[in-house]
């Protein structure tokens, strides 16, 4: 194996403080380490500190390359610096103190956040995301698009993003609608995390791995002669079928996906909730109570976001979601659940509840953009 991979930390310490210390800037690793192993290109998210939430730069930086490796490689391993996450989600955080700040380049983030969903769909070459850790938001759009997502026990997905103003995006209207049983409409609504092998029963990896091996798959892969997408299957089964976390397990929803059928099947958020209060189980209270700390309008515009996509494309899904994250950028809600939630306060949503949540203010979500925002692909 040829490998021409220039690593810092596996340079000498002396060279690799010089390289440093010859730079303007005191901080000169790249956020996201776009390595040529070969034939193979491998991405790292690399803000370890931040659980690698994705940022402009990082979507500037991978997604080119991306594009230049669908023709000169012959397959893409995406994975997560550190040992806590493969991708906590979008940087949200600085996308609102941005706009707090008056710039208005937030919306520019999430264009070319979904393009790279996008093209994550639509790749030609064999995408492979290791998804380590935290998964959430930006990270399930970075992962769930491709043909292998391969979770650990350290896995934990979630797509949170009703607790704080936003809707599941990155192609969430594509995935979720698609995991059958209202699975989906009940991990868009609630936000409910799922951890380990479950992270696999519900749909969302493809496979398995012991997360003390995950570095051992990754050079199986990196070693791999002609990477045709069965050599590749037969790498990552052989790794799946070795785990020792997920034997035998059940999906530990499977005791609720009835009841998930039956509640999330409604028409509407408030008919979804009148159906956990006729059920009336300890489960369902926690339900009602996990939806009331939700936005209302999330809530409502998400509900019907997930509706919609299931007869959508990923590239309709993500033009849908374009035109929706413009208005929750400009609206209420978004800027206050990301400030409540790094400041750990209780965020005010406005409107407060279901009820004022008109069924007009939620088609205003869905309807196309002035001309020069619309066209994304
Ligand atoms: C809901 C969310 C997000 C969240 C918390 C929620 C989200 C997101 C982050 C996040 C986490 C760590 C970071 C960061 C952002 O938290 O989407 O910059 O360092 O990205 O309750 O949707």
């Amino acid at each position: 194996m040829v490998l021409t991979r220039v690593l810092p930390s596996r340079l000498r310490p002396g060279l690799r403080s010089l390289l440093i210390s010859s730079r303007r800037m005191s901080s000169s690793a790249p956020e996201a380490i776009l390595e040529e192993v070969g034939d193979k290109g491998v991405i790292t998210l690399n803000r370890p500190k931040a659980l690698n939430a994705l940022n402009l730069n990082m979507v500037r930086l991978i997604y080119p390359k991306l594009k230049e490796w669908e023709n000169t490689k012959s397959m893409v391993i995406i994975k997560g610096a550190g040992e806590k996450a493969f991708c906590a989600g979008g940087d949200v955080r600085s996308i609102v103190e941005g706009k707090a700040k008056g710039d208005e380049s937030g919306t520019d983030f999430f264009r070319e956040e979904y393009m790279l969903n996008c093209l994550i769909g639509t790749l030609h070459i064999p995408y492979i995301a290791l998804i380590d850790g935290i998964t959430m938001g930006g990270g399930v759009g970075l992962s769930v698009h491709g043909d292998y997502r391969v979770a650990t026990e350290r896995t934990l997905f979630a797509m949170p993003e009703t607790a704080i103003g936003l809707f599941p995006d990155v192609g969430g209207s594509h995935f979720l609608p698609r995991l059958g049983g209202r699975l989906g409409m009940y991990l868009a609504l609630t936000g409910h995390r799922l951890k380990g092998k479950d992270v696999l029963k519900a749909g969302v990896a493809t496979h398995v791995c012991d997360a003390a091996r995950i570095g051992e798959l990754e050079e199986a892969l990196l070693k791999l002669n002609s990477p045709y997408p069965e050599d590749i299957s037969q790498v990552i089964e052989e790794f799946h079928k070795e785990s020792t976390f997920s034997k035998d397990v059940p999906f530990s929803l499977q005791p609720m996906l009835p009841k998930i059928k039956a509640c999330y099947s409604a028409g509407s958020v408030e008919e979804i909730i009148a159906n956990l209060e006729k059920d009336g189980s300890e489960w369902a209270q926690k339900q009602i109570q996990t939806l009331r700390k939700m936005s209302p309008t999330s809530l409502k515009v998400t509900f019907e976001q997930i509706e919609r996509g299931a007869h959508l494309t990923l590239q309709e899904c993500l033009t849908m979601e374009m035109r929706m994250v413009w208005r929750f950028y400009h609206d209420n809600d978004f800027s206050e659940g990301v400030q409540a939630f790094f400041s750990d306060r209780t965020p005010q949503w406005k409107p407060a509840s279901l009820s004022e949540v008109t069924a007009e203010k939620v088609e205003e979500y869905f309807s196309p953009l002035p001309d020069e925002e619309e066209n994304l692909f």
